[in-house]
């Protein structure tokens, strides 16, 4: 990882710069107020985090590095965790040796096998990612580096080749999980000489059209960042910020990326469209279909897929995937499915008035096509969404080791101490 060591050594200079001289010409500052109903309302745009890698607008979506996702999806998956980490697109050198680096790691240890494969047969796949994830903790550098007593001005070092081993085997793993948890045959290895997604999509055993290889890199580019305020960036975080390596942070951000409110809702959007065709036995008209909405509104449960925290117009990312459907002609139920529910749940869920976003985000539209291919086991997309989270949630970690970021701390209030503040 010479070239990639080497960028990020040129970065490292300005980076502390930034924050040295940030803390000294501002450090006192103040940025914001904060409502009591942000405080109760889970620190809604409260902006008390830092994060390089990415950003995410109400108006426009996600950008990488300040650029628009949009204009990021015929690249692979190499490209963009260079890009994340350092802030530039690699030149073919370097995407050369970042793809040779994951495939160095892709092969996984008999004792992480042992591990999945004795889990309980019903066991969630998010469990048997996060537990195969945190067994790989046995081969983290970064704790071989402080126990060895290294500078935190150096720990970044052993950060970026824990990423690259957590990256490199979570696709084998994961692969592995979807043939062992739905009694596919034995996890199949990875094959020398393929690309990181190439190797996923291979691994997986789903199909073998060359357009799954095309999805699979798609979604993985798709899903690798969103800031890091999110559930399972900022639970990362959080658990980095004391120092622990990035299988014990990642492992823990996937868990909370395995909500339905968060992560699973990809896994709830298809069992939303399965019940539908199954009440239905096809696509139902316009008309039946909000009538179906409005009654699942009105017993409480959510549409998934749909609503955002930050977002308030369509996800960029559920674009993407739409123009997929389109360019590659996918045209079975469940696609129907997805883009019927589009044209109604908007008008659905803007004239029962309560949530602030409308619009689909990515979970909307991710599930069905999976399925299109032939993964018809939809506890398993979440998995997908993690592998590929896994890059933004590294390339955080990476950024903040290399700053020498602060443990984090917030205040915690109790009612009484909220209600004398506002006396
Ligand atoms: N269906 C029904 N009601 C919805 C809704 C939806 N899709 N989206 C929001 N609402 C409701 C909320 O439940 C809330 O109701 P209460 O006041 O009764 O609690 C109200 O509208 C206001 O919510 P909001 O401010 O618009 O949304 P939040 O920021 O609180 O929550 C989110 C955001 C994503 C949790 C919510 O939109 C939701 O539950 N969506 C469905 C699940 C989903 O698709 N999650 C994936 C998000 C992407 C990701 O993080 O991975």
């Amino acid at each position: 990882m010479d070239l990639f060591k080497a960028r990020l050594d040129e970065k490292l200079p300005q980076l502390r710069a930034e924050r040295t001289s940030l803390l000294k010409e501002h450090g006192d500052s103040q940025i914001t107020t904060v409502a009591i109903e942000q405080v109760l309302g889970g620190m809604r745009a409260v902006p008390a985090l830092l994060c390089e890698t990415s950003s995410v607008s109400a108006d426009e979506g996600l950008r990488i590095r300040n650029i628009p996702i949009l204009d990021l999806t015929t690249q692979s998956p190499e490209d963009i965790f260079f890009l994340l980490c350092t802030g530039s697109l690699p030149n073919d050198a370097e995407r050369a040796e970042i793809s040779a680096a994951f495939a160095a790691k892709a092969h996984v240890p008999d004792s992480i096998w042992n591990v999945l494969k004795a889990l309980p047969k019903d066991t969630h796949p998010m469990v048997m990612l996060s537990i195969g994830i945190l067994a790989m903790e046995k081969y983290s550098a970064f704790r071989s580096a402080y126990e060895a007593g290294a500078s935190k001005d150096d720990l970044w070092k052993a950060t970026l080749e824990d990423c690259i081993t957590l990256l490199g085997s979570v696709t084998t793993i994961a692969a592995g999980i979807y043939r062992i948890r739905f009694d596919k045959g034995e996890p199949i290895a990875p094959t020398a000489g393929l690309d990181w997604s190439a190797n996923f999509a291979t691994m997986l055993g789903v199909s073998n059209n060359k357009s799954w290889e095309d999805l699979v890199r798609l979604y993985l580019v798709l899903h690798s960042d969103h800031e890091g305020g999110n559930v399972s960036a900022m639970t990362s975080h959080v658990v980095s910020s004391a120092l622990s390596d990035v299988f014990y942070s990642v492992s823990a951000g996937l868990n909370g990326l395995a909500g339905p409110l968060h992560g699973l809702a990809n896994q709830e959007c298809l069992r939303f469209i399965v019940d539908l065709h199954e009440e239905f036995g096809g696509v139902p008209s316009d008309e039946a279909l909000r009538e179906y909405c409005f009654k699942r509104l009105a017993g409480g449960q959510v549409i998934p897929g749909y609503g955002h925290a930050v977002l308030r117009v369509t996800d960029p990312r559920f674009t993407a995937f739409y123009n997929f459907a389109e360019s590659h002609d996918l045209n079975d139920d469940n696609v129907q499915f997805m883009k019927k529910l589009f044209k109604i749940v908007p008008e659905v869920l803007t004239e029962q008035g309560k949530a602030k976003n409308p619009w689909p985000n990515v979970d909307a539209a991710s599930g069905s096509l999976l399925y299109y291919y032939g993964m018809k086991e939809f506890e398993f997309y979440t998995v997908m969404f993690g592998v590929s989270r896994a890059m933004g949630i590294c390339s955080q970690i990476l950024v903040h080791r290399m700053l020498g970021s602060s443990i984090v701390r917030p205040k915690s209030m109790t009612f009484a101490e909220l209600r004398s503040m506002v006396k």
